[in-house]
């Protein structure tokens, strides 16, 4: 209905192909910088939504794939800019998801720099985008229903980040730190001032800004009450615990 409040988006009724109207999905932005625990957050908040359709949809499956002269300098390719993700690619899969579409996902492997296959992505009732720079397009940041900014301290980042590289891609520490071979590494030349430069400046488009990250349940609880509020389940007991309390005081 068009009469319908601005804000309830979720209700927006829009026409699919079928001639049927459909729901359109709410779709959470999770942004911060890089090991900030985004990933962590989504994850959580599918958990306790298990009874919805959720997806997870992350903007590194949209990094380009670098060409064989970038890999040959790829100590020098900075993938903290937002020049290094297909956003047009990106934008077009998550119209698709909005309209009830199914789509077909990139795959990035950060082995090989390349995305050679991808994944078909079904329609969901919820749909949380995750990545570093989610928030920069302001085209993608407009198809967002709530934006969170996982704030996380530098310290903790790195050293997660160092973990993650050295074990999880195998990556030799000097790359990963400030150099090797008498090269730059990557955090120091473009991971830190991309998060100055181009990360932080988006935190004022969040409607959330989470500090710590995945281990902040009570931010975790009251962004899924939000998103259930949303999509129209009036799940009391989950919402007032209190009235529970009394329903059953008053039974006795
Ligand atoms: P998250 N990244 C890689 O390490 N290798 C790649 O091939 C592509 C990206 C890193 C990227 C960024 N920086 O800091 C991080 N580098 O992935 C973002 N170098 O990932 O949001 O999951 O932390
Ligand atoms: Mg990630």
């Amino acid at each position: 209905g068009l009469h319908r409040n601005m804000d309830t988006q979720v209700e927006q009724e829009s026409v699919s192909i079928t001639g049927k109207p459909h729901k359109q999905p709410f779709i959470i932005g999770v942004a911060g910088g890089a090991s900030s625990g985004k990933k962590t957050v989504g994850d959580m908040i599918i958990d306790q939504l298990h009874d919805q359709r959720v997806v997870l949809v992350n903007q590194d499956s949209f990094y380009h794939s670098l060409t064989s002269e970038e890999l040959l300098k790829v100590h020098e390719y900075n993938f903290d800019h937002p020049d290094a993700f297909d956003t047009e690619k990106l934008l077009s899969s998550m119209e698709m998801l909005k309209l009830g579409k199914s789509v077909d996902i990139p795959k990035y492997d950060f082995k090989t720099y390349k995305n050679t296959a991808s994944r078909r992505v079904n329609p969901s009732d919820v749909i949380i985008l995750e990545g570093i720079l989610i928030f920069h397009d302001p085209r993608v940041r407009d198809m967002m229903n709530m934006k969170i900014f996982v704030d996380t301290d530098a310290d903790v980042r790195l050293a997660r980040r160092i973990r993650r590289d050295t074990t999880e891609k195998g990556r030799e520490i000097g790359m990963v730190l400030d150099q090797v071979a008498g090269l730059a590494g990557w955090y120091s030349k473009f991971v830190k001032p991309s998060y100055e430069n181009f990360i932080l400046p988006t935190k004022k488009y969040a409607d959330i800004i989470i500090p710590r990250g995945g281990e902040n349940h009570v931010a975790i609880d009251l962004i899924v009450q939000h998103i259930r509020t949303k999509l129209g389940q009036h799940d009391l007991c989950k919402i007032y615990p209190n009235l529970y309390v009394i329903h059953s005081t008053f039974q006795i």
